[in-house]
């Protein structure tokens, strides 16, 4: 069996998803997610120009071999561009691999280990009672675990992944004005004096039953993390995501020994070379990568048998930046992962989305089913994707008040 061709395509309803179609001599061909989101075009070179060519001729059924060969064989390894290029491939060969076998890929990695997946939304609000009506929307449609980011009093712009009123919240990770990024403005203290408040309120608003997750996107020092850990401790949360930024991996050593609320890092991880140390000193609990920027299903498989063996479950990133591929990969992997956490999950819930990405994955009350259909069980319709061409876009820069750069 051979691949015999290869097509990489752009775009996308409202984003930039960068799909991959492998096809080969026996007519089954396979989808991968290569978006990296606001790079897109990168990947997409990386694969057309290097990987693709050597690709071809291949025996699509040796995935391990074929990952190695992308990976190890390369000088210059990991990094987001050329781990979500090689993800894509990985998750083509695997979708192949599952239309081969007549089976739904969880079925290949050790069958069903429950039957739904938990997922969680964002909620967010300009103001404290803007934030409670966002999760009461989400509580009403039957969710579980909310996100809940809030803007913080006098902070001179909104903070992290706080839409103004105009805009759709689902698409505030990306700014379609240009290549230039807009700028914010962020300010630590008022945050601590804040954001402990707020969500003790939230708490005492909805109750002990709704799990509620909290983002602080990278922005806090080792030793403000851990002050505002220790603080927040009495609200109970499901997982306070990225309070440091995620380089150094001995930065919530200081945290651990101050509180016990659960932590949850990983999305900007490329390999398990970048979360290796967090897992086996156990300074985490859940774990964050995404099955495309890591490289596909092959490595963080890999990285979730590591994680079981120190107690961290997964929460695999679900931004709207991934394609439904890439969360078809996830529901895989959810459904089989014997210590599946949570699912964060914003995939475009559009008409167009779905005429793009035909699959029957559903969503019902907050949990995530996966689709029995053979592979990834998600199809990629080539005429729709015509309509769509490259948009250049762009993350927020983020400076402090005095104009000094900072995390976003
Ligand atoms: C999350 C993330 C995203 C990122 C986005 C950047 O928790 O979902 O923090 O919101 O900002 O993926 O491209
Ligand atoms: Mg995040």
């Amino acid at each position: 069996m051979k691949i015999v061709d290869a097509k990489v395509f752009v775009g996308g309803p409202g984003k930039n998803y960068v799909t991959l179609k492998l096809v080969t001599d026996q007519g089954i061909y396979g989808l991968g997610d290569a978006t990296l989101n606001n790079r897109e075009t990168l990947p997409a070179t990386y694969l057309q120009d290097y990987l693709i060519p050597v690709l071809i001729g291949m025996d699509p059924r040796n995935s391990e071999d074929i990952w190695q060969y992308f990976y190890r064989g390369a000088y210059f390894r990991r990094g987001p561009i050329t781990m979500a290029a090689i993800g894509a491939i990985d998750m083509a060969l695997w979708d192949i691999k599952g239309k081969l076998a007549n089976m739904p890929l969880y079925q290949l990695f050790g069958g069903k280990s429950r039957n739904g997946a938990m997922v969680y939304a964002h909620a967010t609000g300009s103001d404290l009672p803007a934030l409670v009506d966002s999760v009461s929307h989400y509580v009403d449609k039957g969710y579980k675990a909310v996100r809940v980011q809030c803007g913080i009093p006098g902070m001179p712009t909104a903070s992290y992944a706080i839409p103004d009123s105009t805009s759709d919240s689902k698409h505030y990770i990306t700014d379609f004005s240009g290549i230039r990024p807009q700028e914010e403005i962020w300010d630590t203290d008022r945050y601590l004096r804040y954001m402990p408040g707020a969500l003790a309120e939230l708490r005492e608003r909805f109750g002990p039953q709704i799990r509620l997750l909290h983002d602080v996107h990278h922005r806090l020092l080792p030793r403000e993390a851990a002050e505002f850990s220790k603080e927040v401790e009495p609200v109970k949360l499901f997982w306070l995501e990225d309070p440091t930024p995620a380089e150094d991996q001995n930065a919530l050593q200081l945290l651990r020994q101050h509180s016990t609320v659960p932590i949850a890092i990983g999305e900007v991880f490329n390999s398990i070379w970048d979360c290796n140390k967090l897992i086996e000193n156990e300074l985490i609990d859940f774990i964050r990568v995404a099955a495309t920027y890591a490289g596909g299903i092959t490595p963080v498989k890999r990285i979730v048998d590591l994680a079981a063996l120190h107690h961290v479950r997964t929460g695999f990133h679900g931004a709207p930046s991934h394609s439904p591929l890439c969360m078809a990969a996830h529901a895989h992997l959810n459904a089989w992962a014997p210590n599946f956490g949570i699912q964060e999950y914003l995939v475009l819930d559009t008409p167009e989305c779905h005429a793009l990405f035909p699959s029957d994955h559903r969503m019902d009350q907050g949990f995530m089913y996966v689709s029995d259909a053979p592979g990834l069980g998600v199809d990629f319709d080539e005429t729709e994707a015509a309509r769509y061409e490259y948009e250049p876009g762009s993350h927020p820069i983020v400076r402090l008040e005095d104009g000094t750069l900072w995390n976003y």
